[in-house]
């Protein structure tokens, strides 16, 4: 079983490595999908801490992650799963219903979210503590 998700994954944090445990609890190859500083500035209205090639070469050692893929826009996501083969689609439940368009090409997942921990918290949490 061929598993994808997406994501930024900026200072990651255990939030992140939850979801990546969890998606490739799902079957037996995880491809993740890492949003480029272009996506994210221009897409996402996202300023990452980390450039792209540093969130994506730390993604890739993660023991659970199979392969790395670049995503530079929202509408790569039906290519992605039939060029990859994908069987399962999996993302946090913050996203729910968002990306049931591809229930036609896979299983669509949305995981529970990491409660108490994310990126933005925790950039707002560095600033007050080292200030
Ligand atoms: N996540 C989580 N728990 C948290 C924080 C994040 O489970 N406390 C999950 C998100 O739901 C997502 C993944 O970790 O599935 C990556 O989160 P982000 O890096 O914030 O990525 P996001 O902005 O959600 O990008 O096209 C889809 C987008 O690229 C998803």
């Amino acid at each position: 079983m061929k598993i994808l998700t997406y994501g930024t994954f900026d200072l990651f944090h255990i939030g992140h490595l939850n979801i990546l445990r969890r998606a490739k609890a799902l079957g037996g190859h995880l491809t993740v999908a890492i949003s480029t500083d272009e996506f994210n500035l221009e897409s996402k209205s996202k300023v990452c801490a980390q450039p792209y090639y540093e969130r994506a070469e730390i993604v890739h050692a993660i023991k659970y992650v199979d392969e790395v893929i670049a995503e530079t826009s929202w509408e790569q996501k039906v290519k992605d799963v039939i060029e990859n083969d994908i069987d399962v689609f999996v993302i946090g439940e913050d996203w729910k219903g968002k990306f049931d368009f591809l229930k036609e090409y896979c299983e669509v997942v949305y995981l529970p979210r990491t409660e108490g921990v994310s990126t933005t918290e925790r950039k707002k949490e560095i600033i007050n503590k080292f200030k």
